[in-house]
């Protein structure tokens, strides 16, 4: 029965202790060199990190869109804060308190154009071999001085991402996203461990004394890259404790024939009701 380490507890040793900067992701130069080798590639690896998708002009009206949606009107959009709203004053503040947006696709049309980005959609499509169904879409900020983890895990462990073919994430950055403002992370090959057991610790995630770091590889892009990746994935992002922002916007589809799985399944397959395994 694996315990969690009861030392980890600072950011900064969470950041040396469960993850790796040595190990670097190779990127595909562009969408015009996406060939059916990366695709067996990401078939064996379970991800695959293409440079240059957006443009200068498209990350600047993303990141205009979302400062419309944070400062000017939600439209409906949910933000999640790391403090009470009342207590922020500056718009400074108001952007270093929010780690999350969620469902802007259908109240913001600049952003759902990237959510269906010609070039996005091909190579979703490519990997799913059908078309594909936006099933989440949301805007992931990591402020600088702190900006949070989110502990490693599998996506579909999330009850909305449960689905019983394999949903296909797209991480895009819209700041550079580098090995010390909290770039993405992940266990090469580890979708194919299958549905892993999640706790309640810092996150819903995978126990850490479970995660294999030593195969830790960092998926550090330039703004406008992104990253492809397999809902089983092992993956997670650590603290922002540089002085740069790490604002990233994350969309996932599905096969449009993809069911979901039922409570019952999601339990046996996402949690450790079957096995007791503790962490
Ligand atoms: O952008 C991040 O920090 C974490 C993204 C992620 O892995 C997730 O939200 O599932």
């Amino acid at each position: 029965m694996a315990k969690s380490e009861p030392s980890l507890q600072t950011p900064e040793e969470i950041s040396a202790k469960l993850y790796r900067y040595d190990h670097i992701a190779d990127k595909i130069a562009g969408y015009a060199n996406w060939n059916e080798g990366h695709l067996a590639n990401y078939a064996q690896n379970g991800y695959a990190a293409v440079e240059a998708i957006l443009n200068e002009e498209e990350i600047h009206t993303a990141i205009e869109a979302l400062n419309d949606l944070i400062f000017k009107d939600h439209k409906g959009a949910q933000i999640q804060f790391t403090k009470p709203r009342s207590e922020l004053q500056s718009d400074e503040e108001i952007e270093n308190a929010i780690r999350k947006l969620n469902d802007f696709v259908h109240v913001d049309e600049r952003l759902r154009g990237i959510a269906e980005h010609p070039s996005i959609l091909t190579m979703v499509q490519d990997i799913l071999g059908e078309t594909p169904r936006l099933v989440q879409n949301m805007a992931l900020l990591k402020p600088p001085h702190g900006g949070g983890e989110k502990p490693w895990h599998q996506d579909m462990a999330y009850g909305n991402l449960a689905y019983e073919k394999a949903v296909v994430g797209v991480w895009i950055a819209l700041d550079e996203a580098a090995l010390d403002n909290g770039c993405m992370h992940v266990i090469p090959g580890s979708h194919a461990d299958g549905a892993t057991p999640h706790y309640a610790i810092r996150d819903w995630q995978l126990c850490d004394a479970h995660v294999q770091v030593e195969k830790d590889v960092a998926v550090p892009l330039m703004p406008g890259g992104l990253l492809l990746f397999h809902g089983l994935l092992k993956h997670g992002t650590p603290y922002n404790l540089s002085t740069k922002k790490r604002r990233a916007l994350q969309f996932h589809y599905v096969g449009e024939s993809a069911a979901k799985l039922t409570p019952k399944e999601y339990k046996r397959f996402f949690t450790n009701e079957m096995s007791g395994a503790e962490c």
